[in-house]
C-alpha cells in the first residue's frame, strides 16, 4: 500500500510563527518509520516551497470589506499543493499531508475535490468558517472550510478548490471555539456539527460513527482533516491556539481507530497545527505520528 507524504511548512495563515516547522517536527517524531512497520511503502514527497512572511507584505492583497492576510501567497501555495496531492492520488498513492496552519487545507482538499467526490471530516477546536469580512484576526487559518465550500466571497474567488465538496458531506467534529461572527454561517450551512458538548452526552465513538455515516453518504473517499488543536492542551501543548475542554488522548485513538474501520474509505489525511516552539519535548508531533497510525490501522494486538 502506497503513501505520500507531502510537507508544507506554512504559517502565513496564523499570527505565531513555529508551525512552519510542524512537517519537520512530524517526520523527527518517526513517522515514516512509524508507516513502514504498519506495511505502507512511504514515499516522502518533500516539501513545498513557502515564502516567508519577513519577505513579503500581508496586506499586498486587501479583499473588499475585510482582511486576509497574505492571501495571494496562500492561494499560490493551495494551487501547488493541490496539483500535487492530484498527482498523488493519480498514481494510486495515499496523500498524507503535514502542515503547516490550516489554511493548507483549501489546497489538499481541492486537489482531492478535483479528482473525485469526497466526504469531510474536520476534527478541530474551531469552526475554520470566517471569511475575509466575518474574521476577527485576518489570519486564513480561521477561514479554510468556508474557502472549500465556496461560502460568501470564496464563491467568487479564484480558489484552488473548485469543484467543492458538498456541504451535506462535511462534518466538523470536536468544536468548542467559534466565533460570534462566523457561528451564523456555520450555523446556516448544511454542515453537521459535532459540539464538545456532543461528544459529551453521547460519546466519541457514536459521534465518530455518525459523523462517518453523514461524511461518507453517497460517495467512495473520505477526507480527514486533522487540527491538533482538537485534543485538549494537557495532550498537544504544541499547537498556535489552544482550547482547553478538547478529547482526551484516549477518545482521540478511539476517533482514529474507528476512521481506520475497513468498510472507512479513508484515502486522504492531513494533519496540521503543529507547532514546535510551543510543545513540551516534540509531544505534540509525537501524538501525529499516533494520530496517523491509529488512522491507517495500527491496533494493540
Ligand atoms: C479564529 C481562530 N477563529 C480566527 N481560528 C483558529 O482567527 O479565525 N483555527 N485557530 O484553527
Ligand atoms: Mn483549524
Ligand atoms: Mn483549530
Ligand atoms: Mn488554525
Amino acid at each position: 500500500r502506497p503513501i505520500t507524504v507531502l510537507g508544507v511548512p506554512m504559517d502565513l495563515g496564523a499570527d505565531r510563527r513555529g508551525v512552519d516547522m510542524g512537517p519537520s517536527a512530524i517526520r523527527y517524531a518517526g513517522l515514516a518509520d512509524e508507516l513502514e512497520s504498519l506495511g505502507f511503502d512511504c514515499v516522502d514527497g518533500g516539501d513545498l516551497r513557502v515564502p516567508r512572511p519577513e519577505e513579503r507584505d500581508p496586506d499586498a492583497e486587501e479583499p473588499a470589506g475585510g482582511r486576509a492576510k497574505y492571501l495571494g501567497e496562500t492561494r499560490d501555495v493551495c494551487t501547488r499543493l493541490a496539483t500535487r496531492v492530484g498527482d498523488v492520488l493519480g498514481r494510486g498513492s495515499f496523500p498524507l499531508v503535514l502542515g503547516g496552519d490550516h489554511s493548507i487545507a483549501i489546497g489538499t482538499v481541492g486537489g482531492v475535490a478535483r479528482t473525485r467526490e469526497t466526504g469531510l471530516i474536520w476534527f478541530d477546536a474551531h469552526g475554520d468558517f470566517n471569511t475575509p469580512e466575518t474574521s476577527p484576526s485576518g489570519n486564513v487559518h480561521g477561514m479554510p472550510l468556508a474557502a472549500i465550500l465556496g461560502t460568501g466571497p470564496f464563491a467568487a474567488s479564484e480558489w484552488a478548490t473548485a469543484p467543492t465538496v458538498p456541504e451535506e458531506n462535511v462534518v466538523l467534529v470536536g468544536l468548542r471555539d467559534v466565533d460570534p461572527t462566523e457561528r451564523p454561517a456555520i450555523v446556516d450551512s448544511d454542515v453537521t456539527t459535532f459540539t464538545m458538548t456532543d461528544i459529551d452526552h453521547r460519546g466519541i465513538t457514536d459521534v465518530v460513527e455518525s459523523a462517518i455515516a453523514v461524511a461518507t453518504d453517497g460517495v467512495d473517499h473520505l477526507h480527514v482533516s486533522l487540527d491538533l488543536d482538537w485534543l485538549d492542551p494537557s495532550e498537544a501543548p504544541g499547537v498556535g491556539t489552544p482550547v482547553r475542554g478538547g478529547v482526551s488522548y484516549r477518545e482521540a485513538h478511539a476517533a482514529m481507530e474507528r476512521v481506520a474501520a475497513p468498510e472507512v474509505p479513508l484515502t486522504s489525511m492531513e494533519l496540521v497545527e503543529v507547532n514546535p516552539i510551543l510543545d513540551e519535548h516534540n509531544r505534540t508531533a509525537e501524538l501525529a505520528v499516533e494520530m496517523a497510525a491509529s488512522a491507517l490501522g495500527k491496533r494493540v494486538l
